[in-house]
């Protein structure tokens, strides 16, 4: 609509009727658009730079000033009715397009589902439950601590001397130390500082497991750097050996369900128990494969935590959860329980109503 200039409009000498005939036009035009695209373009060409309106403002500056006055108000009040008309018209569409969405996007969250829920429950998280559940009924309670350690709780209290290798940084995550003590802090190696903190917080006799994440700097067919441990500890005056022995017996039978399983008690060693075993299963192959490690927690261990070694003794044990899911369920490689791989969860998943 270039043409209308204030020069026409005058010289048809009817400016007014030339004002009200773009009037009618461009409020045609706003009332017509049934789209907030199409309504943009509209004000563009109204008021835009280059739109019918703000060129007729832009040509007053040479007019006479009487005229100046006139068309001035005149193309003023226009401009305020197509602007009011626009904004009108906008809410209006804005409105439209929003009951659109509202009606087509409902959602009745009461509905039965259409199909049943398809999650799993991860491996690691249904043996765990199992563990805790046999533990839970021979008298043990779940205790936990945090992931991020105080090199005390992690080696010191555990009787783990500042030259052992477990300490260097190419086993440990270490972390800066915290503002208010310079303690070096670390990602947990193992769960045992869960068992000091709860022997420095509970006097015995004590009965606690510590299922939980711990990490170490390794990565292979047979390590990741994030990995889970069941540990126990039980504390009394006449804690013995043969506890132990029992007490783990009957954990791995009822867990792999062979009340028959063999267990072999080796010698081993760790800083924190004396004697200390490693613990073999004979397995229907054959061969003896490692469960985990035990001992009778050391007396320097029970001191660091304010118990009387001539008082009370402990065993405690420890095992890694990854590796007794693997046997249980015949799982091959370690690195899959972590790739969040869809098959793979569906596959070896449980249904989260099942128990077995
Ligand atoms: C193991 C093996 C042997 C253990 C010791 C303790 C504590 F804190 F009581 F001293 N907690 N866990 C322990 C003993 C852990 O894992 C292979």
């Amino acid at each position: 609509m270039g043409g209308q200039t204030i020069d026409k409009i005058c010289d048809k000498g009817f400016p007014m009727d030339t004002l009200d005939e773009l009037k009618s036009q461009i409020l045609g035009e706003i009332e017509h658009a049934t789209k907030l695209a199409v309504l943009e373009d509209v004000r563009v060409s109204a008021l835009g730079k280059q739109g019918r309106l703000t060129l007729l403002m832009k040509e007053l500056g040479q007019k006479t000033p009487e005229m100046r006055k006139a068309l001035g108000a005149e193309l003023n009040a226009l401009k305020d009715v197509i602007t009011q008309a626009l904004d009108q018209r906008k809410a209006q569409l804005e409105e439209e397009v929003l009951n659109a969405r509202l009606a087509s996007e409902t959602l009745d969250v009461s509905l039965p589902p259409r199909v049943m829920p398809q999650g799993k429950i991860h491996p690691l998280s249904h043996a765990l439950d199992q563990a805790i559940h046999i533990f839970g009924q021979m008298g043990f309670v779940v205790a936990e601590g945090p992931d991020i350690e105080e090199d005390f709780y992690n080696f010191t209290a555990l009787n783990i001397p500042l030259e052992h290798p477990a300490r260097q940084e190419q086993d440990t995550f270490y972390l800066p130390p915290s503002a208010e003590d310079r303690q070096p802090l670390v990602l947990r190696t193992h769960t045992s500082p869960v068992q000091i903190r709860t022997m420095l917080k509970q006097k015995p006799p004590l009965r606690i497991i510590a299922p939980g994440r711990t990490y170490r700097s390794d990565y292979d067919a047979t390590h990741t750097p994030m990995f889970h441990q069941i540990e126990g500890l039980v504390v009394d005056k006449k804690t013995h050996m043969g506890h132990l022995k029992g007490c783990l017996e009957e954990f791995f039978r009822l867990f792999f369900e062979d009340p028959a399983l063999n267990l072999r008690f080796r010698p081993g060693y760790f800083p924190f128990t004396e004697p200390s075993a490693e613990v073999d299963a004979l397995w229907k192959n054959g061969a003896w494969l490692e469960l985990g490690g035990c001992g009778m927690v050391h007396p320097n261990v029970l001191r660091n935590c304010d118990i009387d070694p001539d008082e009370y003794q402990g065993f405690a044990f420890g095992m890694g959860l990854e590796r007794i899911t693997m046997l249980k369920y015949g799982i091959e490689d370690l690195r899959l329980f972590f790739e969040s791989d869809l098959r793979w969860l569906n596959h070896y998943g449980f249904a989260p109503e099942s128990r077995e």
